[in-house]
């Protein structure tokens, strides 16, 4: 996690690369990158877990700025400014609800993950903080969760050169140690 912008060496000149990830426990709110990610529903109405704490942290008007857009499908992302929080944007990023995994809900999963890299670089974002999507109120059990997460953020061609996975709990943190760390 870095202050601010890169200088850009990492991305090279404007080709897409590979990211570097990296795995923060705790709170995102406090993460001081480009743009942090949040875990929305589909009516970007704001709620509880990590959406709830990103909205208290920025404040009223990002969730006037959410309802300004109004709408976003599963496996998408939209993207509004950070407001009184320390990065420049918010992605928000609806994930599946977890209905017994035969649905749909991994191939969502990893969209909703290259929605985020895809608004990351439309705006510029080099540096993005990423919560564990659709694991704490939507259902989706944590070690496949983890293991989409990770794949999918390290495979897809993006201009953004610093992820940070941030996991609120010991068991979420420790997945992603041991997938970015298989050897360990
Ligand atoms: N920082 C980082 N991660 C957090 C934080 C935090 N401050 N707080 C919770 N988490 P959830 P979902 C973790 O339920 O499953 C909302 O009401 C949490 O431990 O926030 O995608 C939305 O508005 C879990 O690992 O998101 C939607 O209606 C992860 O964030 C719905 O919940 C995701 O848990 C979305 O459900």
């Amino acid at each position: 996690m870095s202050e601010g912008h890169t200088d850009g060496e990492q991305a090279g000149s404007g080709t897409a690369g590979t990211p570097r990830l990296t795995v923060f426990r705790g709170d995102i709110t406090r993460c001081q990158v480009d743009a942090i990610v949040t875990a929305a529903n589909e009516a970007l109405a704001g709620g509880g877990g990590v959406d709830g704490a990103v909205h208290a942290a920025a404040g009223p008007r990002l969730l006037e700025a959410s309802r300004a857009i109004g709408h976003c499908p599963t496996g998408g992302a939209v993207i509004t400014p950070a407001f009184g929080l320390p990065s420049r944007w918010v992605i928000h990023a609806v994930g599946p609800i977890w209905r017994g995994g035969r649905a749909g809900e991994p191939e969502q999963l990893a969209a909703t993950y290259r929605s985020i890299l895809a608004r990351a670089d439309e705006v510029g974002a080099v540096s993005i903080a990423v919560p564990a999507i659709s694991t704490g109120v939507y259902g989706f059990p944590p070690e496949p969760a983890a293991r989409i997460a990770v794949t999918t953020l390290s495979e897809t061609p993006t201009m953004v050169g610093e992820i940070t996975l941030v996991a609120f709990d010991p068991l979420t943190a420790d997945l992603y140690r041991r997938l970015l760390q298989p050897d360990q």
